[in-house]
């Protein structure tokens, strides 16, 4: 599968990185009692810290950065008498998506490929700490005056890429409410209206999880009875949910629409199927869409049937007034954001509470 020619959703982030600089050297001499000439006592200072890049499983976007485009190291103290050294600066670690490609703002020079998982890079480095007094004394040069100042820490521009790939694919019946609901959830307002195949692109959309973190929806176009024969739109587009982690199946449940819920589910089922057995057995979230206009709670219970059958996830939506729009995207977030190589000790620090879905 040539994933380039899929995936063309470019995700950048402009940032700003800065060392800590390095502490300054001390200028002191000995003062005791009894010690008529005390040497030179001047330390140095410590090292600033380094800003290092982490490529981390917890990150599927680089929209962190645009919330917080600059990372600096901490700087290193300055030296003092008696000695003494400064204090290092703590470095800071940046976590970065996997896959993310950094370069040099100004020369476009590549600075890393974060390939793998907990591939640490150092991107600008602290600055040395400079020399106090004592160390520039010799057996020539007994009382030194010269301490250094601390050398500053690397600053850069630098250009973030990331491919992005989808983590949810939207699936359902042309007009079933995929767009409207990519375009309610994220930054992407994709065309809208109500006639079938409206969408003949996909569009990705970048949804905020709410701890800083986020994940990616595809909105394709909508499939219908025989799509595998070439119906319709056809199925071909379905490669680019090929490698989600779930697919969140819209089901419209609007009176006007004039159509069987639960027949509606086995079509995209059945089409799910033909394109890969592996497309129709991917998690699934199965949403009653547009209920506010469904009046016939009937039909709405046999879809919730249905999905209880299956042991589906059920969620009844409203992408105008909002209803279940909110449980949706933290379910779905919750889902994505869970890494692949889940071990107990990689799960996330963070996880909000879990509102109750309705
Ligand atoms: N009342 C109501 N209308 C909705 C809701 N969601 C979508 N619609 C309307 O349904 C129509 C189709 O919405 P789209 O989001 O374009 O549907 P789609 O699934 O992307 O359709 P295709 O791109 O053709 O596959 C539009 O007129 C929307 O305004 C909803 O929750 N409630
Ligand atoms: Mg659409």
């Amino acid at each position: 599968m040539n994933v380039a020619a899929i995936f063309m959703f470019i995700d950048e982030a402009r940032i700003y990185v800065k060392a800590g600089d390095g502490g300054n050297g001390c200028l002191a001499f000995r003062r005791e009692k009894f010690v008529p000439h005390g040497g030179p006592s001047g330390g140095n200072g410590g090292r600033g810290g380094d800003v290092i890049f982490v490529a981390s499983i917890h990150y599927n976007t680089l929209l962190h950065f645009r919330f917080n485009p600059e990372h600096k190291g901490e700087r290193g103290r300055h030296g003092e008498g008696s000695n003494r050294t400064g204090h290092d600066g703590a470095s800071t670690e940046v976590p970065v998506p996997v896959g993310t490609v950094v370069f040099d703002d100004s020369t476009g020079e590549l600075v890393h490929d974060f390939a793998t998982a907990g591939d640490r890079f150092t991107i600008a480095r602290g600055g040395r700490g400079g020399r106090g007094n004592a160390c520039f004394a010799t057996s020539t040069h007994q009382a030194p005056t010269e301490h250094e100042p601390g050398h500053p820490g690397e600053e850069r521009r630098l250009r973030l890429e990331l491919k992005l790939l989808a983590d949810v694919g939207l699936v359902g019946f042309p007009n079933a409410g995929k767009s409207t609901l990519i375009a309610r959830i994220s930054a992407a307002r994709p065309k809208i209206a109500d006639y079938p195949f409206t969408t003949l692109q996909p569009n990705l959309g970048v949804v905020q999880a709410g701890d800083g973190r986020s994940y990616v929806v595809a909105d394709i176009p909508g499939l219908i009875e025989g799509a595998h024969l070439g119906h319709g739109l056809g199925i071909h587009f379905l490669r680019h949910v090929e490698r989600t982690r779930l697919l969140v199946h819209l089901v419209d449940m609007s009176e006007t629409a004039g159509r069987d819920p639960v027949e509606d589910f086995e079509v995209i089922m059945r089409e799910l199927a033909s394109f890969s057995p592996a497309m129709a057995a991917k998690p699934m979230l199965l949403v009653a869409a547009k209920m506010d206009v469904a009046q016939d709670a009937e039909r709405v219970e046999a879809l919730a049937q249905l999905a209880a059958a299956r042991g589906l996830e059920f969620f009844r939506l409203s992408s105008v007034t909002g209803l279940g729009v909110e449980a949706l995207k933290y379910r779905m977030g919750e889902i994505c954001l869970t890494p692949r190589e889940a071990e107990p000790d990689a799960a996330p620090t963070s996880t909000p509470e879990a509102p109750a879905a309705d």
